[in-house]
């Protein structure tokens, strides 16, 4: 059996990387700026995962240094074996316990985080969103333009105001995501996917494909800009003002203006 003093070394090791680890976890800035309701709830969520992995690691980690240190072989006991153990019924009904509530909890914790990220405000704002190969497009709907739907190559979002995006894809499996937001959906030809954020930091952030999608995947980006009602109005308007010059020529065409 391992001296009193072993096993206290062991747990005193144990503490002390434990703490230093979660001090570590403090210390990196684990994602970019939170621009979204949701960022906030999910990078928590992120850090009290990475907080309860710690001890668990450490533990892990520590059983087996102690077993290497402890019940290595010393010379002389090459033809020895190690005693006949069968099951240790207690031993067991701990280590089944114990990772069961840790789970079921973080699961809990990951399932009410998830749901009201994913809850449908009562106010919201729909953005129609088209993947194809390589670039992304975006569309405002009547109810948002008070005239003609627009469409544009570029993203504006109010701040403060749920937005649902539905996506579509005209070609390949693509995702649309906004590390910013924290969100990101896959957008798959012959369905609409959604996912909705609520952006409350104003600023440019970058939209990424996050699904190899062919040769230009890596040049598949775009820009959300969050900005106030006010300026997302006044934004609105211009591009109205423009698809309205535009259109004698081609109201497809509206797109490029953007
Ligand atoms: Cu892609």
């Amino acid at each position: 059996m391992p001296s009193r003093r072993a096993i206290g070394v062991a747990v005193a090791a144990a503490v002390i990387a434990t703490a230093i680890g979660i001090a570590i976890s403090f210390a990196i800035h684990w994602f970019p700026a939170q621009a979204s309701k949701q960022a906030h709830e999910t990078d928590t969520l992120y850090h009290v995962l990475v907080i309860a992995s710690i001890p668990i690691f450490v533990i892990v980690t520590t059983v087996i240094l102690f077993s290497v240190w402890q019940f290595r072989m010393r010379p002389g006991e090459e033809l020895k074996d190690g005693p006949p153990i069968h099951g240790n019924t207690r031993l067991e009904v701990f280590w089944t316990a114990i990772p069961t509530v840790l789970l079921l909890s973080l699961v809990g914790y990951s399932f009410v985080v998830l749901h009201n990220n994913e809850k449908k405000p009562a106010r919201e704002i729909q953005i129609e969103v088209t993947g194809q190969q390589f670039i992304w497009s975006y569309q405002y709907p009547s109810a948002l333009t008070g005239g003609p739907p627009i469409n544009s190559y570029q993203l504006y979002v109010p701040d403060g105001v749920s937005v649902q995006f539905n996506l579509h894809s005209k070609d390949v499996i693509h995702a649309f995501w906004v590390p910013a937001f924290r969100i990101q959906e896959d957008v798959v030809p012959g369905i609409t996917t959604h996912w909705r954020a609520t952006p409350d930091r104003l600023g440019s952030y970058p939209v990424v494909c996050n699904l190899l999608c062919g040769l230009g995947h890596s040049l598949m980006r775009s820009t959300v800009h969050v900005v106030t009602p006010a300026r997302f109005q006044a934004w609105i308007a211009s591009q109205r003002a423009t698809a309205g010059a535009g259109a004698g020529t081609s109201s497809a065409a509206g797109g490029a203006s953007g």
